[in-house]
């Protein structure tokens, strides 16, 4: 899936012995497989330490070496989803206009219920009525009931609903989808923290979840909303979107190593199964394979 990411980072690699030049093809790899300027050159400031302190010589031990610190800057977001305490537990989907809200929120529902979980959708999004429609289609495509209002109404209103509802059927989740798009920013947080005081008054504490999604094709900009949505809302969690669409990837690395949020899950595709949980091992793995002999 995420096959290519960093051949010409493996190709720096392709030498007898490390020499300078290695580092600043390594460093020139890294920034074309779109990891950013900072992280890559962090990166091979760390490799370059790495080599020193324990003498490697050889290419193939820096390799390796590099293969370790690129799964310990992932490891510290290995954090999957927890499992509610109560139900319902409310997801709050929150992030720009298409970066891939809906279709994510539609894959996490998908994931949950093959996992034997109940799941109800809030149409939160109630700024375009084709909002409304998008999230019900996916409902009926996945099987699973979405708790809607007319367009323009308040969102709020729709989660207070929503959590009636989950509470009257016993449902373990509740996933809220939201608006990327009002007539300002400012507006877009006075309304997601009006959804929040909704869910403590009515939950006794915050939504369970706030998970961020970033289309990972985005590079500085992701750091940037991060930052704003942090600051706004508070975030628990980031789903990562459109790796399918990028041969490069390097951005996950960049976003875990520049915003000190979990990264929950990975979206691959545009449909209900294209949704991976993240695994820093298997990430670091997928991206920076074994090298043949
Ligand atoms: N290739 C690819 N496309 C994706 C992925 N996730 C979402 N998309 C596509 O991105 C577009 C926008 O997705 P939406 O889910 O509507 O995004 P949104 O954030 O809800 O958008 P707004 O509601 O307008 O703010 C759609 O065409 C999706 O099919 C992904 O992981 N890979
Ligand atoms: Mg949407």
């Amino acid at each position: 899936m995420f096959k290519g990411f960093f051949d010409k980072v493996k190709e720096a690699f392709r030498k007898s012995e490390i020499t300078e030049e290695l580092y600043e093809d390594l460093e020139e790899s890294l920034i074309l497989a779109d990891v950013s300027v900072g992280t890559a050159t962090e990166l091979v400031r760390r490799l370059r330490e790495a080599v020193r302190q324990n003498g490697a010589k050889d290419v193939e031990r820096a390799y390796a070496q590099l293969q370790a610190l690129i799964a310990e800057l992932l490891a510290s977001h290995a954090h999957p989803l927890a499992v509610p305490a109560q139900r319902p537990a409310v997801i709050l989907v929150v992030g720009v206009n298409g970066v891939g809200k809906t279709t994510s929120i539609a894959k996490l529902a998908a994931l949950l219920k093959r996992q034997g979980q109940s799941v109800l959708l809030a149409a939160g999004d109630t700024f375009r009525a084709a909002a409304i429609e998008q999230l019900e289609l996916w409902g009926q495509r996945i099987g699973v009931d979405v708790v809607r209002h007319q367009m323009n109404a308040d969102p709020a209103a729709v989660v207070f609903d929503a959590i009636q509802a989950a509470r009257a059927r016993n449902t373990a989740y509740v996933i809220v989808d939201t608006a990327g798009r009002l007539h300002t920013k400012k507006n877009l947080m006075e309304e997601l923290k009006k959804i929040n005081r909704v869910i403590a008054r009515e939950l006794g504490h915050g939504a369970d979840e706030t998970l961020l999604v970033l289309d990972a094709t985005t590079g500085q900009n992701a750091l940037i909303q991060a930052r704003e949505f942090a600051d706004a809302v508070g975030l628990t969690g980031l789903m990562l979107t459109k790796l399918d669409g990028t041969a490069k990837g390097g951005n996950v690395l960049s976003i875990a190593a520049e915003i000190p949020i979990s990264i929950r899950f990975l979206g691959t595709g545009e449909q209900a199964d294209d949704i991976t949980p993240f695994d820093p091992a298997a990430f670091a793995r997928q991206m920076l394979p074994a090298r043949e002999p």
